[in-house]
C-alpha cells in the first residue's frame, strides 16, 4: 500500500468550532492511525483477519469508553471527542472502528447505564484498557431489522437464569470474552445479559466469506442451554428500548465515522487528479473530474456541520435518537457516494489494494446496513415528521 499522505479536508474551517481538546484527542488518533493502522490495514484486510496487535493502542488513543467516567476507566470526554476519535479510526478502516464502537457504545455503555455498581466495577476497567474485548448481540438469523421479534430466550431456574438460542452477524465475537446478549424472559420482557466466554454451552462460530468489513471479525453466537449467573442480569433497564438506546450511541459514532472514510476518498482522490497526467494534462484539470471533486467537498463539508451539531445537542442531552438517525444515514450514504466517484477517478489503480478506496468502498456496504440499515432510518425520519408509524 501507498504510504499514507492524508490531509484533512477543512473547507469551512471548522476546526474553529473546535475546543483545544477536542482537537488534541484528534490529532493524537489521527496520528496513531498514520503510524499503526494504515502500513499493515491492507494486508489484514486481504487475509481477512483482525489485527489484535492493534488493541492497545485502541485503549490509548481512548477508543475504548471515550465518554465512560474516569472512575471505570473511561477517557472521561465530550461527545465531540468521542465523535473525532471515531472519525480518525474510521479514515483508517471501518472495521477497526466497528471494533471500538462496539466495545465502547454496545458492551460499555449498556454496563455503564443499565449496570449495577458490582457489573461496573468488574467489567468496565478491563473493557477501557483493551484486557478483556466485548461483543453485543441483538441480531438474529430471523430478526435483522426487527430485534423485537428475537427468540433468544432465558428461564428463570431459582439460583440461575438458562440461555437458548442464537445470534448472527456479530462483531468481535470471535475473540470477545465478555458478551452483552439480549433475550426474552418467560413473560416475553427482553432483557441485556452478560455472558462470558468460557460458559458451558456458549459457542461463537466466525463468519466467514465476507467482501466486506474484512479487517474486523464477525460470529454467531449459540447458547446451548447456557447457565448464567443471576447476577449477569443487567438490572436498570429492559424492553427493546434497552438495546436501542445503545444503538443511539453506536449510530452517532458510525455517523462522525463516515465522514473519515469520505474525507480518506477524497484527499486520495485529489491528489491522484494533481499527479495523473492524461491528454498532457492532470486529470484534475478536466471539468468532469473537478465536478467530482467539488461534489465530494461540498458533501462532506454539510456532512461536518450536520455532526458537530448533533454532538453539541448530545453534549446538551438533546439529541432525538430521530435526529440521530438522520446522520446516520446521511453520512453513510454520502461517503459510500463519494468511495464511488473516487474510486471511478483513479481508473485501474481504484481497484487494488495500493490505495484504500476500494476497501472503504467495501467497507460502507456493511456501515449502510449495519445499526439499521439505509431504508429503516428513512422510515424512522419518516415516523418522526408525519407522526405515523411505518413499522405498525
Ligand atoms: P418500537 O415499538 O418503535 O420501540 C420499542 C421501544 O423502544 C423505544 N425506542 C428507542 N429507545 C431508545 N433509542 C432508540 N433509538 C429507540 N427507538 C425506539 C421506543 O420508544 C419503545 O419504548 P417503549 O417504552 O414504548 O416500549 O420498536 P419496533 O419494534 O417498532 O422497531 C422500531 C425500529 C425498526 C426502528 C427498530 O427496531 C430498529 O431500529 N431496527 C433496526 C435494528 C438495528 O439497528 N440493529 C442493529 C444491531 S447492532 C449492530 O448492527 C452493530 S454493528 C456495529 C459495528 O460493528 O460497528
Ligand atoms: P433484514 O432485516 O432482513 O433486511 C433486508 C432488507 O429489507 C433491507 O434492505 C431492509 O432495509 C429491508 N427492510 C426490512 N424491514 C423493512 C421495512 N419495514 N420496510 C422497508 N424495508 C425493510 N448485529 C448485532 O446485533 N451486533 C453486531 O455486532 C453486528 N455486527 C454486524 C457486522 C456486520 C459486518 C454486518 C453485516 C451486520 C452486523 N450486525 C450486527 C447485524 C446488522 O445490524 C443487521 O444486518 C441489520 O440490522 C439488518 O438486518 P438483516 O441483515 O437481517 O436484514
Amino acid at each position: 500500500m501507498k504510504p499514507d499522505l492524508f490531509e484533512a479536508p477543512d473547507y469551512y474551517n471548522l476546526d474553529e468550532l473546535l475546543t483545544d481538546e477536542h482537537k488534541l484527542v484528534r490529532d493524537a488518533a489521527r496520528e496513531w492511525v498514520k503510524r499503526d493502522v494504515s502500513p499493515i490495514i491492507e494486508d489484514y484486510a486481504q487475509k481477512a483477519e483482525f489485527p489484535t496487535q492493534i488493541i492497545n493502542g485502541l485503549a490509548e488513543i481512548g477508543a475504548f469508553g471515550p465518554y465512560i467516567p474516569a472512575e471505570y476507566g473511561g477517557a472521561g470526554l465530550d461527545q465531540i471527542s468521542y465523535g473525532l476519535i471515531m472519525q480518525e479510526i474510521e479514515r483508517g478502516d471501518s472495521g477497526v472502528r466497528s471494533t471500538a464502537s462496539v466495545q465502547s457504545s454496545l458492551v460499555m455503555y449498556p454496563i455503564w447505564k443499565y449496570g449495577n455498581e458490582e457489573q461496573r466495577n468488574k467489567y468496565l476497567p478491563k473493557l477501557a484498557s483493551g484486557e478483556w474485548m466485548g461483543c453485543f448481540g441483538l441480531t438474529e438469523p430471523d430478526h435483522g431489522s426487527n430485534p423485537g421479534g428475537m427468540v433468544t430466550n432465558f428461564k428463570d431456574m431459582g439460583d440461575h437464569y438458562l440461555l437458548n438460542g442464537a445470534k448472527m452477524w456479530i462483531s468481535n465475537a470471535p475473540f470477545a470474552q465478555v458478551a452483552v446478549v439480549w433475550a426474552k424472559n418467560e413473560e416475553g420482557r427482553i432483557h441485556g445479559l452478560i455472558v462470558e466466554r468460557g460458559m458451558e454451552g456458549f459457542t461463537t462460530p466466525e463468519t466467514h466469506n465476507k467482501w466486506s468489513l474484512r479487517a474486523s471479525a464477525t460470529g454467531e453466537l449459540i447458547f446451548d442451554n447456557v447457565k448464567i449467573p443471576k447476577e449477569n442480569l443487567l438490572p436498570n433497564k429492559s424492553g427493546l428500548g434497552a438495546p436501542l438506546g445503545c444503538l443511539d450511541s453506536a449510530r452517532y459514532g458510525i455517523a462522525w465515522g463516515a465522514i473519515g472514510a469520505a474525507m480518506d476518498c477524497y484527499d486520495t482522490a485529489l491528489r491522484y487528479s494533481k499527479e495523473r497526467i492524461q491528454f498532457g494534462k492532470p486529470i484534475g484539470q478536466f471539468q468532469l473530474q473537478q465536478k467530482k471533486l467539488a461534489e465530494m467537498i461540498t458533501e462532506i463539508t454539510k456532512a461536518q456541520l450536520l455532526t458537530w451539531r448533533l454532538g453539541v445537542l448530545r453534549n446538551e442531552d438533546k439529541a432525538t435518537s430521530a435526529q440521530i438517525s438522520m446522520a446516520k444515514r446521511n453520512n453513510v450514504d454520502m461517503a459510500i457516494n463519494i468511495a464511488r466517484e473516487a474510486r471511478q477517478m483513479l481508473g485501474g489503480m481504484g481497484i487494488t489494494g495500493e490505495y484504500s478506496i476500494m476497501r472503504h468502498s467495501m467497507n460502507l456496504e456493511s456501515v449502510i446496513t449495519y445499526e439499521g440499515t439505509h431504508d429503516i432510518h428513512l422510515l424512522i425520519t419518516g415516523m418522526d415528521v408525519t407522526g405515523l408509524n411505518a413499522f405498525k
